[in-house]
């Protein structure tokens, strides 16, 4: 076992918990490469959003990730935290320099996600994030409403700031409100009256240069119990990625599907 009982009881009651060097120094610098090559290539077909970069569907689009989908360790702890009915939603995000505000990933996604079905059915869909650099002390890592995923309403509150380093991963219900690096008020001003997003990425792009400050990568994939919110949820999630992406098909990859398969992991 890799996880301790404290930490499902903590993704069930708390609705995330964060597990401590699941990536090795050589893959985290792989990752690096793979995305400031990927984000760095504009032939590639990622959005510019949110005063970054940003690739859904990372898992088909980005070949130098999809072997996370078969990664042992990160299948260990997906099963022993959602469940050996494990399953891939086919959703999957790239994130580079973006900045966010806070949200709950399932809203609009699914009919009602505090809903217990015929047969006790219930929800459960988790992201598993992790973020390419240090967060242990800065603001630029992942901050959670603890128990929020059992209310409806997002609340106000300042939440708990997770001091990540990288290597390490954080699992958490998609209805808990969280939210990555807030924008500063001269970054709110730069989102505001910058005409287009590629133009926002720059300026703001521009000023992190000038603050050596590093670029800020992370990962971000869904997975759930294999039941009926699942289906739900996938379809509503690829149907998004693919407005993302300007595509009607979502299309998997031969790799996607044999990874998922020699983990042991519904697709
Ligand atoms: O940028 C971040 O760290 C947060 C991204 C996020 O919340 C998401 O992809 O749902």
């Amino acid at each position: 076992m890799i996880t301790t009982p404290e930490q499902k009881k903590q993704l069930e009651v708390e609705g995330y918990t964060l597990i401590k060097g699941l990536f090795s120094v050589t893959e985290i610098v792989q990752m690096r490469k793979a995305l400031t090559a990927y984000f760095g290539n504009e032939e590639n077909k990622f959005l510019y959003a949110y005063a970054g970069k940003t690739q859904s569907d990372a898992m088909n689009r980005i070949p130098a990730l999809r072997f996370l989908l078969k990664h042992p360790k990160m299948n260990s702890v997906l099963k022993e935290l959602i469940g050996d009915d494990l399953r891939f939603l086919h959703h999957s995000d790239a994130h580079f320099n973006v900045l966010s505000g806070w949200h709950k990933d399932s809203t609009g996604y699914i009919k009602n996600e505090w809903e217990v079905r015929e047969g006790k059915e219930k929800i459960g869909v988790y992201k598993i994030c992790f973020y390419l650099q240090d967060h242990n002390n800065d603001v630029g890592g992942l901050s959670v409403r603890p128990k929020s995923h059992l209310i409806p309403k997002m609340g106000s509150d300042a939440g708990v700031k997770l001091n990540s380093d990288a290597g390490d991963v954080i699992i958490f219900d998609q209805r808990l409100d969280h939210v990555g690096q807030i924008p500063t008020k001269l970054q709110k001003v730069i989102m505001r009256f910058m005409p287009s997003d590629k133009m926002k990425f720059s300026l703001i792009g521009f000023l992190r240069k000038i603050t050596m400050t590093r670029d800020r990568m992370s990962v971000f994939i869904g997975y759930g119990n294999d039941n009926a919110f699942a289906d739900e949820f996938k379809e509503n999630l690829v149907a998004r990625q693919n407005r993302q992406n300007n595509t009607t098909e979502y299309i998997v990859s031969e790799e996607v599907s044999q990874n998922l398969a020699e983990a042991g992991v519904r697709g």
